[in-house]
């Protein structure tokens, strides 16, 4: 069949067969030779036609085999539709249509056919086994789903843009020279006392909660879990704010930006971290601006809103800020909440609501007053513990002082916060302070006035370092009380600030104690070994400072510079300051911590006072318990979202 067996013949004559001649041997070799090229001609002719048929004839096997794919690729199995679909187009097109080309298709195509079954079988299945689910489990399904689509896209896209808000009008935030070189040369020495505490804990005690400047190193109490938080970063922020101390201000904003995370599993106050967490946050926010401190605010206040999952909607004391269980301390009276403590979230939850355009936090706080208000009060007057199960008071124990303090001072905040539109919160304010007088403050013998605490129908006649802050709320809340009794209250609050002081006065240190006697005559000093330690507490220096924007009578500046002096003589050491144990031994002994709330609270009054009235004008800025001060809301026209339904 090939050429070359050919050629021999084409290069001779090609002999011709002539009539009559019929002898074999010679006609023989004539006919062998055109016998051959005859069926040599044939067999190509043939070959050449097979060929020519293979290549050319419609090959109808294959077309059935496209037609029974088609009605596979129409499983709604999008990876195998594609597959399938590719395939077809291959076919279609006659790409590697040649099973000789690749041997391997029609197992190819077997084993496509094969998974497109599976797909199919198996969504029947999935469908049938969701057809068998009740209607309720079908919804929990869907639930779930959705719930893990939401927290997909929040993590892909980060926390939701809170609602631009207007910022409220912000007055006096910086500077505040006091003019006089005196009490410039006093403010500076309080400026270098912060920078003191702050550098020690930058120093020892970065990161954690709070400082042993003795010891340098962190330190942390139950109120913070076991978490670090950095509570002193947070609760120093706006003091170093309003102090110009700006690259120590811009070290903290950084640590928070990295680091402040609230994903933790720590059991922590409610009270405490709203008073210091929040409140520092949201008054950093609204000194500087940067969003950072607001965000971070609000992630957190996200975290204590299962606290309010009780049966009465009175939070717990603690919660854990991983799992959100919530409960109270084990020392509170029959499992009660705290009044100072659910009773103090008002200012930080209502701005809480005016910036995040969520009215949770509204409404809780809320539905506190409501309930509070609904309640009997043994002679008018608040007994410091709640039950949060039953809403029954647990023992009845009144104070202004620790468990009980910044309940009131939180609704005459709630009056001037709102521009003075609270009138509700006002006259709660009004009617308490009224009980309180009527039953609680008395005059020693000595001529101090002071305010006991009640306890089960009777008064004690002792005042706790924490009472002490009163003198400035009685003076803050002197405009607009009832009556025409601003007077007297401005009065009153001069008169606890005069004892306050005599309490430190009549101390070796000249610091005050943590709790003082009016009683077999004692005067305003502490009977027990362990009520005479001073923790760097402010509540006195608290209403110096409020006594003199009042009234501008220089003895406070006179006693809060007694005070600095005696803090900066013997409670400063090389790493930092420390509470004293014994205000009445000239050899006093350290507790070793670093309150944060000297950095937020005790030197930022003791600046306040050697600072003009320009800076932080008490008519624009509202402070908060742990001095924190956030800015009077001038809402106008604008309704709290929440706010609607509840008044
Ligand atoms: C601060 O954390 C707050 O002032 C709180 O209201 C009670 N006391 C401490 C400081 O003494």
């Amino acid at each position: 069949m090939t050429t070359p067996a050919l050629l021999p013949l084409s290069g001779r004559r090609i002999p011709t067969l002539s009539p009559g001649a019929s002898s074999f041997p010679h006609h023989r070799a004539t006919l062998r030779l055109s016998e051959k090229f005859i069926l040599l001609l044939i067999l190509s002719a043939f070959i050449t036609l097979c060929f020519g048929a293979f290549f050319f004839l419609p090959d109808n096997s294959k077309h059935k085999r496209f037609d029974f794919g088609l009605e596979d690729v129409l499983i709604p199995h999008i990876d195998s539709e594609k597959e399938a679909r590719h395939s077809s187009r291959q076919v279609i097109h006659g790409v590697g249509d040649h099973d000789e080309a690749h041997p391997g298709h029609e197992e190819e195509e077997e084993s496509l056919r094969d998974k497109i079954r599976a797909d199919h079988e198996r969504a029947l299945q999935e469908a049938k086994e969701k057809l068998r689910k009740s209607k309720e489990e079908l919804k929990a399904e869907i639930q779930t789903e959705k719930t893990k689509v939401v927290e997909d896209l929040k993590k892909k896209d980060g926390p939701k843009p809170l609602p631009p808000v207007p910022m409220p009008k912000l007055v006096g935030v910086k500077d505040g020279d006091p003019g006089d070189p005196d009490t410039k040369e006093k403010r500076d020495k309080i400026r270098e006392m912060m920078k003191h505490a702050w550098d020690s804990y930058r120093q020892y005690g970065w990161g954690h909660n709070e400082l042993k400047p003795i010891a340098k190193k962190g330190h942390s109490t139950n109120i913070f879990g076991n978490s670090q938080m950095g509570a002193t970063i947070v609760d120093a922020l706006d003091t170093l704010y309003i102090m110009g101390l700006h690259d120590e201000f811009k070290d903290g904003q950084e640590w928070i930006k990295q680091n402040l995370d609230f994903s933790v599993n720590a059991e922590v106050s409610v009270f405490e971290v709203n008073i210091r967490f929040i409140g520092g946050l949201l008054a950093a926010y609204y000194l500087s601006g940067q969003e950072v401190f607001k965000v971070k605010a609000v992630q957190l206040a996200e975290k204590l809103l299962p606290a309010f999952n009780t049966p009465t909607g009175i939070p717990w004391a603690m919660v854990n800020l991983k799992s959100g269980v919530g409960r109270n301390w084990g020392w509170a009276s029959a499992g009660s909440s705290i009044l100072a403590e659910f009773g103090t979230l008002h200012m930080e939850f209502v701005h809480l609501t005016y910036l995040t355009g969520n009215p949770a936090y509204y409404q809780k706080v809320m539905h506190i007053r409501k309930l509070l208000a609904k309640m009997d009060r043994p002679n008018g007057l608040y007994p410091n513990y709640l039950n949060p199960r039953t809403g029954r008071w647990g023992q009845h124990h009144t104070s202004v002082g620790g468990l009980g303090d910044s309940f009131y001072e939180y609704l005459l905040k709630a009056w001037l916060m709102s521009d003075k539109t609270d009138t509700e919160a006002r006259k709660t304010y009004d009617d308490a302070i009224e009980a309180i007088e009527r039953h609680l403050i008395r005059k020693s013998n000595g001529g101090l006035t002071f305010i006991g605490e009640w306890k089960n129908g009777h008064l004690e006649r002792k005042m706790g370092h924490l009472t002490c802050f009163a003198g400035g709320m009685f003076a803050l809340g002197a405009d607009g009380s009832p009556d025409d009794k601003a007077g007297h209250y401005l009065q009153l609050g001069a008169e606890i600030a005069h004892t306050c002081h005599e309490s430190y006065d009549r101390t070796v240190l000249k610091l005050g104690p943590e709790a003082f006697k009016f009683d077999s005559g004692l005067e305003a000093v502490a009977v027990r070994q362990n009520e005479k330690y001073y923790i760097l507490r402010p509540e006195v220096i608290e209403t110096y400072w409020y006594m003199w924007r009042f009234t501008h009578d220089p003895k406070y500046r006179q006693w809060g510079w007694e005070a600095a002096q005696a803090i900066d003589k013997y409670c400063r050491v090389s790493g930092g300051f420390s509470g004293v144990k014994d205000v009445y031994s000239s050899n006093p002994t350290y507790d070793d911590v670093q309150q944060s709330f000297f950095l937020a609270e005790t030197l930022k009054y003791l600046y306040l006072l050697f600072s003009s009235d320009e800076l932080l004008p008490l008519e624009n800025w509202v402070f908060n318990t742990e001095a924190h001060p956030l800015p009077v809301l001038h809402l106008g026209n604008i309704t709290l979202p929440g706010s609607e339904t509840q008044r």
